[in-house]
């Protein structure tokens, strides 16, 4: 088994190269591997750790393509199965020069969201030592978010530590409502939660990160720590022994898209921890990766090696 798993929707994503275009109007683009928790997966075991993805693929070239890309970037897809009876999932992203750019996705009723739960009892749990967990995959189908359960019951059955990102998407939701109460109840199965600060302001109506804070860590006995990404300005960190620091981030010059950045921090972070590496440690490395993250086109292609890493680490101390 693998030290690493995560379960999500594998995308086929095609970034625009026309600065500042609308996805009607943009002609060049760029074929990428996306999906939040696959971002996640690729980034850790770009870092040297062993990584297994858990997912449904359609039998066409979108679903070849995915197959060929968790090849390539040696994560292990014993927990995948394919259907010739729904597509694989697409997205188009388009390129600004200032902000965060709008994405349109082709995925309703993809075949992740027809994902098949039995498919779970086949996991070995005897070497993982983390599971990532995002809010996209319980949104994309009524399906999906029963099998999302059925793995958060095992993974406390085989005691393994959960990191989870609300990553909220309310495109995929039927309202604000069931979005917000969904979250927040899945968050409260992790002993890690990484919200945003603007995910703050609609999960519990505060941009305060100390209070974004508060509230996980008194809804739940489980959730032992809470880390508030604050943008550029790093994270804001509260534990349920009310400790509490802020980690600032790393300057970057040049910001060529900001998408895979909260996927960066989070693999930062759980590599670390795997590592052993102190918390204060652990989010230092998630800020350092969500730099590197927001200074290439995809999500997930300018995730660091261990050398590159290493290298920017020691030349930006903290
Ligand atoms: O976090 C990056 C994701 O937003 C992107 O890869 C696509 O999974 C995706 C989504 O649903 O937005």
């Amino acid at each position: 088994m693998s030290e690493f798993l995560t379960i999500g929707e594998p995308i086929s994503l095609f970034a625009s190269e026309d600065v500042d275009a609308s996805l009607k109007d943009a002609v060049h683009f760029h074929k990428f591997l996306a999906g939040a928790e696959v971002n996640v997966a690729v980034g850790v075991s770009r870092l040297g750790h062993s990584a297994q993805y858990v997912t449904r693929l359609g039998e066409d070239p979108f679903g070849d393509f995915i197959k060929d890309q968790l090849n390539e970037n040696h994560i292990g897809t014993d927990y995948i199965d394919s259907t010739p009876d729904y597509w694989t999932a697409f997205q188009l992203k388009d390129r600004v020069s200032h902000g965060d750019p709008s994405i349109f996705y082709f995925r309703r009723g993809s075949a992740a969201a027809h994902f098949d739960k039995a498919m779970l009892d086949k996991i070995d749990f005897s070497d993982l030592k983390f599971a990532h967990l995002s809010g996209i995959f319980p949104a994309i189908s009524d399906q999906a978010l029963d099998a999302f359960k059925h793995l958060i019951d095992l993974l406390h059955e085989h005691k393994i530590r959960t990191t989870f990102d609300p990553n909220l998407r309310p495109q995929l939701w039927s309202s604000k409502e069931k979005m917000v109460s969904t979250i927040n109840a899945l968050a409260a199965e992790a002993e890690i939660i990484l919200p945003g600060i603007n995910e703050g302001e609609i999960l519990m109506g505060s941009r305060d990160p100390e209070a974004i804070a508060d509230f996980y860590l008194n809804q739940s006995d489980i959730t032992q720590t809470v880390v508030v990404k604050v943008g550029p300005e790093g994270a804001y960190v509260k534990t349920k022994d009310g400790d509490s620091y802020t980690v600032p981030g790393f300057k970057v010059d040049h910001v060529v898209d900001t998408v895979g950045a909260g996927d960066g921090f989070a693999l930062g972070l759980v590599t670390a921890l795997i590592e052993g590496k102190s918390f204060r440690d652990a989010v230092i490395r998630g800020n350092a990766v969500g730099a590197f993250a927001v200074q290439a086109p995809g999500d997930n292609d300018g995730y660091p090696t261990q050398e590159q890493l290493a290298e920017f680490l020691a030349a930006n101390p903290r």
